[in-house]
């Protein structure tokens, strides 16, 4: 890590994109199932009515710089155009005791690559710039007729990150979308600031069930569904349990598929199975300090016998002769490097 990133930790901003649903407590909130409805018909109304501009400066700021003009002389739309094909991600949540299955539409613009190129899981820190827009129904009469078009208005854009937004503490579509993109390379200039490139980048288009829903911030109206341009510039690991073991690296499976992690950690409600619980006492492996529930810490069991510190992650051993490959920590049947 440079200097540049060991001094912009030092700053902590609140930007409107850090959760804060705060409603009016005179007003109930809407139903949700009821709001995802309206949201998503708008998401993919707004995408079928508008296409896409992608500016290409490499090496700039302005890179990937994306907008969305309405589809005026057979543009072909977002939804339907092929160079960044749509794509969806599925995440279901219980509100009000009902689970509600949201779909996020996202683009990728690019990935994002290079020698060091990292992924954010759900739960680790980024360093990032975007622009966030807010999609509403506007009705107009023209000639004699009202007309209803779906519009989005731009509420804030952050061009040069000087702190890192933890995923924990934003709006549920970023965790779920971030991950989806890697980091690229960066350069410190002479004069002291950074220049990215082949950054990933992308666009995602989020219901309001994983934005503010109900609570109205900073120039964005209740219940709207947000659109976000992002670049994803570094990321910052988090050990949230503080066991030794980076939560990206406490990721061992995904609901689909078990055995091959993908990206997310899981925290599952009471009696749903979580598959990233080796132990399965309910307590994730990013939050649960033994996770394979044997009695020993893992951060003890992570140990070099000989040199009394932690092995580097790659060389925690596997439990001696069983076979199943597991590393000590997550094997009850053994402890520590013995
Ligand atoms: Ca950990
Ligand atoms: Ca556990
Ligand atoms: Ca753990
Ligand atoms: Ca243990």
């Amino acid at each position: 890590m440079n200097n540049f990133f060991k001094f912009i930790l030092l700053f902590s901003i609140g930007l409107t994109i850090v959760s804060c649903s705060k409603s009016d407590s005179q007003t109930p909130l809407r139903d949700y199932t009821e709001q995802y409805t309206k949201d998503i018909t708008n998401i993919e109304t707004f995408l079928n009515t508008h296409y896409l501009v992608v500016e290409h400066h490499p090496g700039e700021t302005e890179d990937l710089d994306v907008s969305y003009p309405l589809i005026d002389a057979g543009q072909t739309s977002i939804m339907n155009q092929l160079d960044y094909p749509i794509q969806t991600r599925l995440v279901t949540v219980k509100q009000n005791d009902v689970d509600i299955t949201y779909k996020i539409y996202y683009l990728k613009l690019r990935e994002g690559s290079g020698p060091d190129s990292k992924s954010p899981c759900n739960v680790d820190r980024v360093l990032t710039s975007y622009r966030g827009e807010y999609i509403y129904s506007s009705t107009e009469t023209v000639g004699g007729t009202s007309v209803t078009t779906i519009k989005s208005t731009q509420f804030e854009e952050l061009i040069n990150p000087q702190s890192y937004f933890n995923l924990t503490g934003v709006i549920r579509g970023w965790s779920e979308i971030f991950p989806q993109f890697k980091t690229g390379t960066y350069v410190g200039n002479p004069d002291g600031t950074v220049t990215f490139d082949n950054f990933g980048a992308g666009v995602m288009f989020i219901p309001s069930g994983l934005a503010y829903f109900g609570g109205s911030t900073a120039g964005v109206p209740a219940y709207s569904p947000l659109i976000f341009s992002i670049k994803l510039y570094e990321v910052q690991r988090v050990d949230h349990d503080s066991d030794g073991i980076d939560s990206y690296l406490e990721d061992i499976s995904s609901p689909d598929n078990p055995g091959v992690a993908d990206g997310y950690v899981y925290s599952m409600e009471e009696g749903v199975v979580n598959p990233d619980d080796t132990d399965g006492d309910e307590k994730p492996d990013f939050l649960d300090t033994d996770d394979d529930g044997d009695f020993f810490t893992t951060a003890s069991e992570i140990k070099n016998p000989i040199t009394g510190q932690a092995y580097p992650f790659a060389n925690i051993p596997t439990c001696g002769g069983t076979g199943n490959g597991k590393k000590n920590y997550l094997d009850p049947s053994c402890h520590g490097a013995n």
